[in-house]
Parts: structure tokens; sequence; C-alpha cells
């Protein structure tokens, strides 16, 4: 079977932060239609696919994206419209030969992404199949992935003092995904209310998790481990561990010291001393970009110090990049990979990634983004790739729990998937 595509759309929307965004169709010959919403980083990697924004400092200072949608609807239109595709393979491939630049600079990784992810979603239509079951993600047991609820945020996600970005909760032990749910929902509510109960502020950060004048990630830690247990759930392993993305490319000084909380520089050695004791003292299961991108020396000694107990997550350092990943597993650096679709541009380049995790031995998370749109592309890619880990912020505010509401539709026609990630892998 081929896909004829007949028509490209595309509109100039806004992300979760009142940014404009992408919102791609692509409708095919057969009449089935797919749509898609493109994502949008705050904390970006050095190495991500660039987002075209228009630059004219007369429409939202400057972060239109006009010139995206027209190249939607003229260049990439001209391209595809009118011709069949085998496969979505060979539809990625022909815009990223058509954009021409490492890193879709030209046309535009917004662009590129929306047309990839609406096709995706199209062609599914066309086979009548969920996208769940349609994604070509390699010979893999479809699985409920753990959610990761940020619930604490910092970094450039909140207007506090923390550094760290991201304080994160994942009920491991829940047996199902809808468990998994009401335990991030009931702690959400419980931290709701001690940081009421202690004169903090309530009020949310980008990913829809609390905000609130706390400066040292530990005071947060403890916070955290408190809720859980007022909620009636245990902090652990068993039950509902903490991840943490301290994004730390963010807080990292001109000597390459790295602000911790406001009275605490730490060189990288220092830091990775710093995370193996927060590691015994916390039941902290996950650590996503410990240090910074180009940090590549802290990175291996981190691995060798604590890759055997925690998740190493590389999100800013790998930017889902296949080659970038591999070359990460030769040196031994982190354990796990944080997967965006926007961060390579496309979806093939992005199962690509995962199956380079798979072969590997390395984890994989699969990630929204600070700036999001109602979509729930993510959570059909990670039931599809079986890879059993999900992060999409708080459970609260409409563009974080559609990811979450779509994987417990997918539950409830899955009754029989598992939960959580595979055995094997790091
Ligand atoms: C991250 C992401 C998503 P952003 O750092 O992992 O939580 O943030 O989209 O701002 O890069
Ligand atoms: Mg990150």
């Amino acid at each position: 079977m081929t896909y004829r595509v007949q028509q490209l759309r595309a509109l100039e929307i806004l992300d979760s932060r009142g940014r404009p965004t992408l919102q791609v169709t692509v409708a095919l010959g057969d009449g089935s239609v797919g749509t898609a919403g493109v994502p949008s980083g705050a904390s970006t990697g050095a190495g991500e696919a660039v987002e075209l924004r228009d630059g004219d400092p007369a429409r939202y200072a400057g972060r239109g994206v006009s010139r995206a949608v027209r190249n939607v609807t003229g260049e990439l239109a001209t391209a595809l419209v009118g011709r069949s595709w085998e496969d979505l393979g060979a539809l990625d491939r022909a815009m990223i030969d058509l954009d021409g630049t490492p890193d879709k600079s030209r046309l535009g990784a917004n662009a590129i992404v929306g047309v990839s992810m609406a096709a995706a979603r199209a062609m599914a239509a066309a086979d009548r199949l969920p996208l769940y079951r349609w994604l070509p993600a390699g010979d893999v047991e479809a699985r409920l992935p753990v959610p990761h609820f940020n619930v604490l945020n910092g970094g450039a996600h909140a207007p506090n003092r923390l550094e760290p970005q991201e304080f994160m909760i994942a009920p491991l032990g829940a047996g199902s995904f809808a468990e998994a749910l009401r335990a991030g929902a009931e702690i959400y509510e419980a931290l709701r209310k001690l940081l009421a109960d202690r004169g903090l502020s309530t009020g949310l950060g980008d990913e829809g998790g609390f905000a609130p004048e706390l400066s040292t990630p530990e005071e947060v830690l403890d916070l955290i481990v408190t809720a859980i247990g007022a909620a009636g759930h245990s902090a652990g392993p068993d039950g509902v561990a903490v991840a943490l993305d301290p994004a730390a490319s963010q807080f990292r000084v001109a000597d390459g010291r790295y602000r911790w909380s406001p009275d605490e520089l730490l060189s990288s050695d220092e830091l990775v001393d710093h995370y193996a004791g927060l590691v015994e003292r916390y039941p902290i299961w996950s650590i996503e970009d410990g240090l910074a991108e180009d940090d590549w020396a802290g990175w291996e000694l981190l691995t060798a110090r604590i890759g055997d107990k925690v998740r190493l997550v590389g999100d800013d350092i790998f930017v889902t990049n296949p080659k970038v990943i591999a070359d990460a597993m030769t040196r031994r650096v982190g354990n796990s990979a944080l997967i965006k679709l926007n961060q390579i541009g496309t979806v093939s380049e992005t199962l690509e990634a995962m199956a380079v995790c798979r072969s590997g031995g390395y984890g994989q998370m699969v990630s929204h983004r600070s700036g999001e749109t109602n979509d729930a592309w993510i959570a059909d890619l990670a039931v599809a790739t079986g890879c059993g880990l999900i992060k999409s912020g708080a459970p609260a505010r409409g563009e974080r729990v559609a990811k979450y509401n779509r994987l417990l539709e997918i539950a409830a026609e899955l009754p029989d998937a598992p939960y959580g990630p595979p055995a094997t892998g790091a």
C-alpha cells in the first residue's frame, strides 16, 4: 500500500506558554486526514534541530512562525503533494533532503516535524489503525509507560530561585497506568496542601508543577517525600520513586562550576559526589541532565559512580540524535535517553534513536516539551515503542493531562499490555 498526499495545511496557533507554534494537517487521496500540534522547548540543547521563527519584532516579539507555516504550504507541499509514498520513512527522507541542512534550519524543524507527525496520523487512519498500533516501531511489545509527574518546577520553567528544573514523582510500583495516574494526582493534591499549610505559593510553573520560593533542592525533596506519605503512598522503588531533571546546562557558570543552589557552587566532581549522596538519602531512581551537555567527562564520572543504581537520562546532551546516542554508548555516558520528536525533527529519526537505545541496552523516556499543545501524539509513541517511561508534566493543566488521559484510553483498549519498562535495558 502506498499513501498519496493530497494536501498539506498549516496554521500558526498558540502553545501552552502563549507563544506561536504550528498545527499541521496532512490529507491523503483516500480521504484520510491527520493533524498534529508542534511542541516547543525552553531549555533547549545546543544540538537540537532548529525551530524556524520569524524574528519580526512587530509580531509576537519575534517568535511568530508564519515563515514555517509558509514552508509547509509552499515548498514542502510542492515536494510532497500529488506523490505516493511507500512509507513514512520515505516521506521524512524527502523532507530532510529538501531542507538540505544538518539541523533542519532552512525549512524549520517545527515545520518538518509537524508534517511528519500529521502524516503518521493520516497514514494510520488510512490503514484504519490507532497510531500506537500503526507506528513502525520495530519488533517490540506494546507497554503502558510509568508516568513521571513533574510536581515542582524550577530552572527555566519557573520564576523562583530553584536551579534544578524538574522534580518528578514516578509511581513505579503501581499495578497499572490508571493506578499510577491516581497516585500522581493524589500526591499532587497533598503537595498543594503542604505548601499552603506552610504559607508557600501554590502558583504553577510552565509544566503545571508548583513553583514555590524554595531555594535548595533538598528542601523540595523533603517536601515531596512528605507529600507521598501524606497521600497514603510509600516512597521508594516499590511504591512512588522520585526522578530529577536538574537541566544542569542551565546552571553552569562561566568558570565551569554548577550553581546547585543560591549558596552552593560545585565543581563537576563535587556535583557528582553530591548526586551520589542524594541517591543514598532520597528515593531517587532517575536523574536526567545531571551535568551540562558539554561536560562529557563529568557524565563519564557520574555514570561510573552511580550508573548501576539509577537511570542517568541524557536530554540536552543526546538531543534524540541516534549518532550522539551511539557515541555515548561507546563512551559509557548515561544509560538512558530522553526522547523528544522535535529535538531531531522527524518521526522516523525519533524511532531510529529509540532502536539504537534498544540495541545498546539504553533505557528510553518519551517526553513532552515545556511549551505544549493539546496533541497527545507522544502517548501513542510511548506505547508503540514499548519503552515503558514517559514524562508529560504535572497531573494538571490541559496540555499535560491530554497525554495522560490518552494513555488511559489506550490502557482500556489494551487491558493485557504490561505496565512499566521491559526488564532488559538499563
Ligand atoms: C526538558 C524539557 C521537558 P524543555 O528539559 O526535559 O520537560 O524542557 O521542553 O523546556 O526543553
Ligand atoms: Mg530535560
